[in-house]
């Protein structure tokens, strides 16, 4: 029998960020992760860091490395029928962001987590958790020696969306909203220099584009999809010739270099929010609760604010008692979630081309994109999104 404070399901940003930022609390706890090291640290997902999850990785001790090679960004490119527009965010909102992808940050907090003597358990296996509307709730795991049972004073279930933690609440109690998109986007990293030094989202007749980057030397390209595409069916010249169609400039100027593409997969696309996010002594934190669009780049953001909110909560308690940040914790986190809910169903809803549209929707969307690049306050509006809104 092991025994902890805050049992944490999943090593991925969330329950990574929520370890350490207990740990410089004083506050133990273990982190239970299904897959190995390995995995987590390659898994391809995604690049955009808000200004406030750079100043909380610096704060944490994890980002050394995000430093040294992650790219400042003061701005992005929206462009449509032909042309780009700049949306300086940095002049707008006196924010950036960094691009410097996810799997990097996992890698920077499981060095981080290791190195000074923090728990993560790999590798387990038939995780179930049980008493959670206890005092003493508790993960129970096999790892290829036995069969494990780690009794904690709270759960925080950061196990993503196909994770154990959220379906293991009772019937009845939560609330589940949910939004489907008529398509999905595949997703390539190809090693080859990016074509732009700044993101470009692409509004197109063919559908929507992304040119995102990793280094000066690979790029990350997106490009709107059917929602049930196989990948079997896109190899490398399909991909390249469909990006060229739909990221060309009127005036011929914007050259796309090609080069060997080393991932591709393709990626659903949903609105879902849980509520409550919490049950009992459960707390869920990040894609387990809830999940967007990547389109506004914001779901390894929300998941590290949520784990702020968390960290806070669970240290009001064990300083003083106080259970009242837990019994906020919930409404403190939906408030930002639903603002970025929000922001990423705008974003997907301008840019893409939903197979439903009627032409009026198409010069709807038209219009919408021309006010963004053409009025300070939409752009600001935009830009304060984008480099991630104050926390509430
Ligand atoms: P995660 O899913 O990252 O981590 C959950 C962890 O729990 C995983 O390590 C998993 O192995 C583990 N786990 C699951 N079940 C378990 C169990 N039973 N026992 C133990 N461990 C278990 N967001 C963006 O902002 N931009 C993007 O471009 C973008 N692209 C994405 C592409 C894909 C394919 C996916 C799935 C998501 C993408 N996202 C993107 C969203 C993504 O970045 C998430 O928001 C982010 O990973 C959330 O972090 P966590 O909440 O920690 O969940
Ligand atoms: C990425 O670089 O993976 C990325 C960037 C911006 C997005 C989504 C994904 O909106």
């Amino acid at each position: 029998m092991m025994r902890t404070q805050v049992g944490i399901v999943g090593a991925g940003p969330a329950g990574l960020t929520l370890a350490r930022l207990l740990q410089l609390q004083g506050i133990q706890s273990v982190i239970v992760e299904a897959r190995t090291r390995e995995y987590v640290e390659n898994r391809i997902r995604a690049g955009v860091l808000e200004q406030g999850t750079v100043d909380l990785l610096n704060q944490i001790g994890a980002g050394d490395r995000m430093r040294q090679v992650g790219l400042v960004h003061h701005g992005i490119e929206l462009r449509f029928d032909g042309s780009g527009h700049r949306i300086d965010m940095h002049a707008l909102t006196g924010r950036t962001i960094t691009v410097y992808s996810q799997h990097e940050v996992v890698r920077d907090l499981i060095a981080l987590r290791l190195s000074t003597q923090g728990e993560i358990v790999f590798e387990a296996a038939h995780t179930r958790i049980a008493e959670i509307d206890t005092s003493s709730p508790r993960i129970i795991f096999r790892t290829q020696k036995t069969a494990q049972e780690l009794v904690c004073d709270f759960i925080a279930g950061c196990d993503g969306f196909h994770g154990i933690c959220r379906p293991a609440i009772p019937a009845g109690v939560l609330t589940q909203y949910e939004r489907g998109y008529p398509f999905a986007w595949l997703g390539i990293l190809a090693e080859v220099a990016p074509p732009s030094a700044e993101l470009i989202y692409t509004h197109h007749e063919r559908g929507f584009a992304l040119v995102s980057m990793r280094s000066p030397e690979v790029s990350r390209l997106y490009l709107q999809c059917a929602p049930d595409e196989d990948i079997a069916e896109w190899p490398d010249a399909r991909i390249w010739d469909e990006l060229h169609r739909r990221l060309a400039t009127r005036d011929g100027n914007f050259q796309l270099k090609e080069g060997p593409v080393v991932q591709k997969g393709i990626t659903g696309m949903r609105s879902f929010v849980a509520e409550p996010m919490r049950y009992g002594n459960l707390f869920l934190a990040g894609d387990s609760a809830h999940i967007v669009p990547p389109t506004g780049a914001k779901g390894l953001n929300l998941a590290i604010t949520d784990t702020i909110f968390l960290a806070n909560a669970f240290t009001e308690y064990y300083k003083s008692s106080n259970r009242d940040c837990l019994d906020r914790y919930s409404h403190q986190c939906l408030r930002q979630i639903w603002k970025a809910q929000r922001f990423s169903w705008w974003m997907t809803s301008m840019l893409h081309r939903f197979p439903e549209a009627s032409p009026f929707d198409h010069r709807r969307q038209i219009a919408e994109l021309e006010y963004v690049t053409t009025s300070r306050a939409a752009a600001t509006s935009l830009a304060e999104n984008y480099v991630g809104l104050a926390l509430n």
